[in-house]
């Protein structure tokens, strides 16, 4: 099929109405959202996307680990569906795009599609994959990585939040546990709009990002032993000091990742101190290492040294360390052909544009490993995100749901 002409366009209010209205979904408190995963607000916020895709003419399907399909028909019943998609929770202190506008950018594709009355080979499936954050059930991207065969549905069930609430038991209590085996869903191609999350794109006044790769990630998760004891009375060469140890594997892994520069980054997120009382050395420290890098050795040259060094310093300490890897991907290469379309979409439609490594996660890393995958991103102000004051222009959200409308249509053919 010829690609689609440049006239057409998606309907940029409707979108941005459909953001502001799905941001008053478990707001936060300082403009962003606290949307997650499987809280009361995330059900709240899947009946209004099941609304909207139902309102579409579209039918919803729901997995078992939550994650929901909405199925725009295709004319030839044997073609496998183009999906296009990201993820509807959030972060603790999240803000209203990061994966909100993926998903609600492939909506306002389907709605454009029915507005213009195209009707596409493949079926169009816009989906929100569950938990994708990790923030409160580790790893990132768990839904999806089961969807790839790459976790199993009971490892990801176990995952318990900091309050030992199970994933499992927290999907049966929001009533969003689907019947649909997970991974039986056979994918075409994968779509995902997101925004970049870094500065790249604003600070080279780019439109459009051209995502060719995303870089690889390792989470582990330190569990470092000391001894509980008075934080007054205890002489200082009588400590077994977990606290101490960790505030030595914080400034290592910074060290490690400077070293490692272009191209890597690491640092600590979530820590937990027990017994966390004021006047009591912690007996247990846990927190985990977040690093990062593009290029396979030197993400696992990382984690070799923060790991070898990590229980030396322990070790002069006195502090039992233990170590899991508790999240992983390696780096990915996105599907070119696809990579292709995306550029072709934004030149087409006059955006400027560049290549973009994702320095984010997304669940397109995981379904990269099942079907050909790619992304398309667009700016944020200040590449800010994971923060509340995170923001978009509504040009940019425009600029991006359309090229990825037509990237999509590229790929499910348009037939009428
Ligand atoms: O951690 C990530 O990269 C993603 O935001 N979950
Ligand atoms: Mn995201
Ligand atoms: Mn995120």
């Amino acid at each position: 099929m010829s690609a689609p002409g440049e006239n057409l366009k998606i309907n940029g209010e409707r979108l941005w109405d459909s953001l502001m209205e799905m941001a008053k979904i478990g707001p936060g408190i300082a403009g962003g959202n606290n949307r997650q995963t499987l809280t009361d607000e995330d059900a709240e916020g899947r009946a209004l996307f099941q609304k909207w895709c139902e309102d579409a003419g579209m039918t919803m399907g729901v997995d078992t680990m939550g994650t929901m399909f909405a199925t725009r028909p295709g004319e030839d019943p044997d073609a496998l569906p183009v999906y296009v998609g990201s993820h509807l929770d959030t972060q603790p202190t999240g803000g209203k795009y990061d994966g909100v506008l993926g998903v609600l950018g492939a909506l306002e594709a389907v709605r454009s599609m029915n507005d213009l009355g195209i009707k596409t080979r493949h079926p169009i499936v816009v989906t929100n994959w569950a938990n994708e954050e990790g923030a409160r059930f580790a790893p990132a991207m768990l839904a999806s990585g089961v969807f790839a065969g790459v976790i199993s549905q009971d490892h990801a069930y176990a995952r318990t939040d900091l309050e030992g609430k199970t994933y499992g038991e927290e999907l049966e209590r929001i009533g969003w546990k689907g019947d649909e085996e997970v991974g039986a869903r056979k994918m075409h191609a994968y779509y995902e709009l997101h925004i970049e999350q870094g500065p790249i794109l604003e600070a080279e006044g780019k439109d459009i990002g051209v995502v060719t790769h995303c870089q690889g990630l390792w989470w582990l998760e330190f569990t470092l032993t000391g001894k509980e004891a008075h934080t007054g009375s205890t002489p200082m060469l009588m400590r077994v000091n977990a606290g101490l140890a960790m505030s030595r594997i914080l400034e290592m892994v910074q060290e490690v990742a400077m070293a490692a520069q272009p191209g890597a980054v690491g640092g600590v997120g979530q820590m937990q101190f027990s017994p966390n009382s004021r006047n009591v050395l912690p007996g247990k420290v846990v927190f985990t290492v977040d690093i990062r890098s593009p290029d396979q050795a030197k993400l696992d040259g990382m984690r070799a040294q923060i790991e070898k060094r990590a229980a030396e310093i322990c070790a002069e300490i006195g502090v039992g360390c233990s170590v899991e890897a508790v999240g992983h991907f390696d780096p990915v290469t996105f599907a070119p052909d696809l990579v292709s379309n995306v550029r072709a979409a934004a030149e087409r439609l006059g955006y400027s544009h560049m290549n973009l490594i994702s320095g984010a996660g997304h669940d397109a890393c995981w379904a990269a490993k099942v079907a050909p995958a790619t992304m398309v991103m667009c700016p944020c102000v200040g590449g800010l995100s994971h923060n509340e004051a995170e923001e978009i222009t509504p040009d940019w959200a425009r600029a991006g749901t359309e090229v990825l409308f037509h990237a999509v249509l590229e790929t499910a053919e348009i037939v009428g």
